[in-house]
């Protein structure tokens, strides 16, 4: 029997850079997850639809993923494909989307963000493209959001998902799906396995932190029971609703045990961190770390490397913020290049219109076209089909691509937990200045452009702006943005990038010294902010 359920509106469910996140104790308030959902459907029309469902087993998804069925039961929905116990990571997800020509999904998760009663939830929404949606349609359910009066779900048991098969729930099919064998299979496709397999048998080691998160079993088949990589390489390998207290987010100072273990005189040869939802990814060597916007530019030049893009690549996109080490790649061979603003679906019309094949960010995100999200154990596998083919080590990769296309020193500050009003001012005043810094000089540094980043994009002709760019006449720049993803508050991010041609051994944090120096003045960080230094810097 469909209950149909009053309500009443949350003036706090506009999406940001990737969904919907915040709190969990904000979203398991009475009807706050009920209500969002519900504001979807009232967009999307789903009667009649099939959608993907998943998430990445935080605290709280067990509880949504049951009222996301019989909400998606109650509304007309066809069918739902499941991952097994409600698993997905984000990239396997989009996957099962494109594979099976659907109308979209869900993927339950707060990505990067810690779990836990304390920690934070979110969901993700993504279209028929594999990608999340527009911000078009991601306005309209805002506008839904703000003018709900009730909802509709299912009034039955809970659904048991722990079995793989086909089930009835009212009129809508259920299909409770392997979350893994897909994704293998995709990556079986793209990467040549039996190069990686011979790697490993010949000794070489690794260490995959998946941090507690989805990422665990996937990388248990892929690595270990597949390619044969050591028993244990995989850490950290059982999904748990809290992360194990851990910060799911792959960067220096959240993946700290690994950068201990791959620092320290008995390191692999080989270490990587995916994030909570398995799209972010780090990659380190032996003593050495591969900066993410190296990461995408190392990729992309070595396209040719892979099966899958042995026969050539569209063209490759960068967020903004990420450096401009890529952009030097794509001039190199001759392919397109874009930059977008923060965030992975602006990629999405850019692979649609195949103007690009590769895109990635500075905040630990890399992919390709295979699907519409970043995925992290393909930017692992990607790393281990060069190092298997080349013989190389990850430094020697690294600083040989250093010596071809100069070296983007490259750090990102975060200032977490500022007043949103506050942070705001922070960037209208810095907005406002703007026109008087153009051609002004700071140490040892001429401002040739200083504006409001604006996309265009080349497909559908929308123009989105995002963050503040001061762009330096010998390449260097400092970008300005507040974050998209924050559940509480507004964090700060200055992005610094040193263009480097002939100095290419020294520490990120000497070379962008003067560049930071220069960000906190101009934004006048310290005065409107209180704060005198970053919170992260990674
Ligand atoms: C999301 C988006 C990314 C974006 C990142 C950081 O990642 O999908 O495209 O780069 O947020 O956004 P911000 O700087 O606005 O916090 P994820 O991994 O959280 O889905």
């Amino acid at each position: 029997m469909i209950d149909i359920v009053k309500t009443t509106p949350y003036d706090d469910q506009k999406m940001g850079t990737a969904g919907l996140r915040r709190k969990s104790q904000v979203v398991s308030q009475p009807n706050y997850f009920e209500n969002f959902v519900q504001s979807i459907f009232n967009v999307i029309n789903p009667t009649g639809k099939t959608y993907v469902i998943g998430g990445d087993g935080r605290f709280y998804n067990e509880i949504a993923i049951q009222k996301l069925i019989k909400m998606a039961a109650a509304n007309g929905v066809k069918k739902l494909i499941v991952g097994q116990n409600g698993y997905l990571s984000t990239p396997a997800s989009s996957n099962i989307i494109l594979k099976n020509h659907t109308d979209g999904g869900f993927v339950l998760t707060a990505s990067h963000n810690p779990g836990g009663p304390n920690g934070d939830f979110g969901i993700k929404f993504a279209t028929e493209t594999g990608g999340q949606c527009s911000n078009t349609i991601s306005n309209k359910i805002f506008e839904q959001t703000q003018n709900i009066t009730e909802y509709k779900i299912l009034r039955i048991d809970d659904i048991k998902l722990d079995t793989l098969g086909i089930q009835k729930i009212g009129d809508m099919t259920l299909e409770v799906i392997d979350p893994i064998k897909d994704y293998v299979l995709m990556m079986q496709n793209i990467f040549d396995f039996s190069a990686i397999k011979k790697l490993f048998a010949n000794g070489f080691t690794m260490c995959f932190d998946a941090m507690n998160a989805v990422t665990g079993p996937y990388a248990i088949e892929i690595f270990e029971n597949i390619l044969g990589a050591t028993r244990g390489s995989v850490r950290n390998s059982t999904p748990k609703p809290d992360f194990g207290g851990l910060h799911p987010d792959p960067n220096l100072v959240y993946a700290k045990d690994l950068v201990d273990i791959m620092f320290s005189d008995n390191a692999p040869d080989f270490g990587a961190a995916n994030d909570g939802d398995g799209d972010r990814n780090m990659i380190l060597g032996k003593k050495f770390f591969v900066s993410p916007s190296d990461n995408l530019a190392i990729l992309t030049d070595n396209y040719a490397l892979i099966p899958g893009y042995k026969n050539g690549i569209y063209g490759v996109a960068k967020s903004m913020a990420t450096s401009t080490a890529v952009a030097r790649v794509a001039e190199a061979h001759k392919i397109g290049y874009y930059e977008v603003p923060t965030g992975w679906k602006y990629f999405v019309n850019l692979m649609d219109s195949k103007r690009i094949t590769f895109c990635g960010e500075e905040s630990f995100g890399a992919g390709s076209s295979h699907i519409r999200e970043k995925d992290g154990i393909w930017a692992v596998l990607f790393w281990l089909n060069i190092l298997a083919v080349t013989g190389k080590s990850v430094e020697q990769i690294t600083r040989e691509h250093w010596q071809k296309y100069n070296r983007s020193y490259y750090l990102r500050f975060d200032f977490d937990g500022i007043p949103t009003d506050i942070a705001n001012d922070l960037m209208q005043n810095l907005e406002q200045k703007l026109p008087s810094l153009n051609n002004t000089i700071h140490g040892s540094f001429k401002i040739r452009l200083a504006e409001v980043f604006t996309y265009n994009d080349p497909v559908d002709n929308s123009s989105t702006t995002n963050g503040i760019r001061i762009l330096m006449e010998d390449g260097s720049r400092i970008v300005f943005r507040l974050s998209g993803t924050s559940s509480s508050g507004a964090t700060l991010r200055v992005y610094l990038e040193k263009l480097e041609k002939n100095n290419l051994n020294a520490t990120p944090r000497d070379m962008v010294d003067e560049l930071l120096k220069i960000a906190m003045e101009i934004a006048e960080i310290e005065k409107r902010t209180g704060k005198k230094q970053a919170d992260i810097i990674t």
